[in-house]
């Protein structure tokens, strides 16, 4: 068993958002904090009308054997439901918390340490936190994937988490205690894409035709197939990858030693985007991903090597070929 302090009983609360349903990266996050932290609360953001990120996400963890992680259904705002691509594969029906506001009061009330806030989408729940209770602001611990600096493959706007919410950024950024930006610059990098050639996305697919395989990691499989055909649709001349930002933003905020940050002092402009000025607001930024050991960290949790060959057919054999449900389960 690989060291995982964020599993023990004392651990900090951590509060992972997520855009869950639409860029891949957002599940495989998720099932690196299910395996990874003990004291985890899912939130979504960018929510649609039927919840269904919050109900894809309990769904995900109930599969994970995380029945007792917290899922709060975050901000709904229009057109979300152009960013959801799993319908239809989990229902609806059931009840979904919204208190977010509340909900993370009292989780602040009731620590007597940071609270670690990961930011995988858009930050407009967090920014309704802050303004409602700015005595919480030093002790909520933001680590954020977005934002660019210098080059960007659109320089022309924000990058999506921030582009979704360009006034909420704003104001989590000015109202936030040292926040930290794993930055667009550094985690679109090929290091970090996984396409439908990575050995991840094989496992999963050939995990599901499994005979008796547990339905553990189906709802991954899916949202990586639907993502790559939706990226075909969008640029039919490139090859479908998801950069795995959120994962990353998420080891940054546990570890310390993945990915380095730096201060630099920066204008926020009103569409989201960072300047470097030198009379502007003082932000922490990525320099720098660890590559190899943030792969080698999400080895630890995800299938990221190839998957060997299986074994060819006995022929006249008498022993039976099942294998027990734990042998097809991911490291
Ligand atoms: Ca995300």
């Amino acid at each position: 068993m690989f060291p995982c302090p964020f599993r023990e009983t004392n651990a900090p609360h951590v509060l992972v958002q997520t855009d869950i349903g639409y860029d891949l990266d957002d599940a495989l996050a998720l099932w690196i904090a299910a395996r990874t932290v003990g004291h985890l609360t899912v939130i979504t953001t960018d929510e649609t009308r039927d919840y269904q990120r919050a109900h894809l996400a309990r769904e995900l963890l109930d599969r994970l054997g995380r029945r007792d992680v917290k899922v709060l259904a975050g901000h709904r705002p229009p057109g979300a439901e152009q960013r959801f691509l799993m319908d239809g594969l989990v229902g609806t029906t059931a009840p979904v918390c919204t208190d977010v506001v509340d909900y993370v009061v009292d989780a602040c009330e009731t620590s007597t340490q940071p609270v670690l806030w990961v930011g995988m989408g858009p930050v407009t729940d967090l920014d309704n936190i802050l303004i409602d209770r700015p005595d919480l602001c030093e002790q909520i611990q933001l680590t954020m994937m977005g934002g660019w600096l210098d080059s960007y493959r659109r320089p022309d706007r924000a990058s999506h988490n921030v582009r979704m919410d360009p006034h909420a950024f704003g104001l989590v950024m000015r109202l936030a205690h040292r926040p930290r930006l794993v930055m667009s610059t550094h985690t679109n990098h090929d290091a970090l894409a996984i396409t439908p050639a990575s050995p991840l996305y094989q496992w999963l697919n050939q995990w599901l035709t499994m005979p008796e395989a547990p339905f553990d990691f189906e709802l991954i499989a899916h949202n990586a197939t639907r993502w790559f055909t939706h990226r075909t649709r969008r640029a039919p001349n490139a090859v479908p990858s998801s950069w795995m930002s959120d994962p990353v933003t998420l080891l940054a905020a546990l570890d310390d030693s993945l990915v380095d940050f730096t201060t630099e002092t920066v204008r926020i402009q009103r569409d989201g985007r960072l300047v470097r000025d030198a009379d502007g607001r003082s932000l922490q930024v990525s320099t720098a991903i660890h590559y190899d050991d943030v792969l080698t960290r999400l080895s630890h949790v995800l299938p990221m090597t190839p998957v060997p060959a299986p074994p060819a057919p006995l022929s006249h054999s008498t022993h039976t070929t099942e294998s027990a449900p734990d042998e097809k389960r991911a490291p």
